[in-house]
């Protein structure tokens, strides 16, 4: 019964269907507001490096004029220099914990997932049109889920993240838009969104945006077409964490490389239910 409570659940057919679910109060609100109040520790008085999204090892920088953190801290539910421990390790709960298990568990059925990334945003980001897919995924494609943790009550002014509902699985291949398979990555990224976004938008598309509060999340698949809609003010605050996560029983890859192999990252294994990547 328990290995089938996923295919019957309405969640579990509703993210087949639509590639993204949404959970309501699925974290207690204070133990986000902790989490939120341990990140402001990391603007200033802060000055260390830290790994950033990029995957530079950088010290805070800023918008011009205004004490918003630019780049992106990477990891850092991964231990971070002396003084921010408590929120690498309030991080390393939240990611690994039994609240997010049970809804992981509820979409997919997995028995073990592997944290693969997490990056902490502080502002507002003007992502476009795009597929998580690119960053990780599972061989075969499809399987990978971002999990998206608002650290603060966004509302439709915030500049937050907006999915095209997309049936999970569903591969769009770099030929079915015409496209070459040719070039650098990041050629192939660009003219891929290009391409995907122009068919995407040619047949009018409904798009969903969660408006979340502390506790919510919302859950897309690493084929859900997603993109950041703009803030009304720019830049503005917006605390939040994205976390990339891998069924562990799926090999994996990325949508090019399909599948690497399985030994070429370190895990660890954290608890009966996750792992996480080990990034040196
Ligand atoms: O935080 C957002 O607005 C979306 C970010 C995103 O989709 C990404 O970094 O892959
Ligand atoms: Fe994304």
């Amino acid at each position: 019964m328990n290995a089938l409570r996923h295919i019957l659940a309405p969640e579990s057919r509703h993210y087949r269907r639509r590639g993204y679910q949404v959970f309501r109060k699925a974290f207690p609100s204070s133990q986000i507001s902790a989490i939120a109040e341990m990140a402001c520790r990391l603007v200033p008085p802060y000055a260390g490096k830290l790994r950033r999204q990029d995957g530079s090892f950088a010290a805070n920088e800023f918008f011009p004029g205004t004490q918003l953190v630019k780049n992106s801290p990477l990891h850092p539910h991964l231990p971070l220099p002396a003084g921010l421990e408590p929120l690498s390790s309030a991080l390393h709960a939240l990611v690994t914990s039994p609240a997010l298990d049970a809804r992981l568990k509820l979409l997919d059925g997995a028995e073990h997932y592997i944290i693969h990334q997490t990056v902490l945003f502080f502002s507002a980001q003007t992502t476009e049109l795009h597929l998580d897919s690119w960053s990780v995924d599972t061989a075969p494609l499809g399987r990978s889920h971002t999990v998206w943790i608002p650290l603060q009550n966004l509302d439709h002014r915030s500049g937050i993240p907006s999915v095209i509902p997309w049936p999970r699985g569903h591969a769009v291949t770099e030929r079915e838009l015409g496209l070459q398979e040719v070039g650098t990555r990041d050629e192939r990224y660009s003219r891929y969104h290009q391409a995907l976004q122009a068919k995407l938008l040619s047949r009018s598309p409904e798009a969903v945006t969660p408006l979340l509060g502390m506790g919510d999340f919302v859950i897309w698949s690493s084929l859900t077409p997603h993109f950041t809609l703009p803030a009304q003010s720019f830049p503005a605050e917006r605390l939040s964490l994205q976390v990339l996560i891998r069924p562990a029983d799926n090999r994996w890859g990325d949508f090019l490389g399909q599948p690497f192999d399985r030994t070429s990252v370190q895990l660890q294994r954290v608890s009966e239910r996750f792992s996480v990547r080990i990034v040196t």
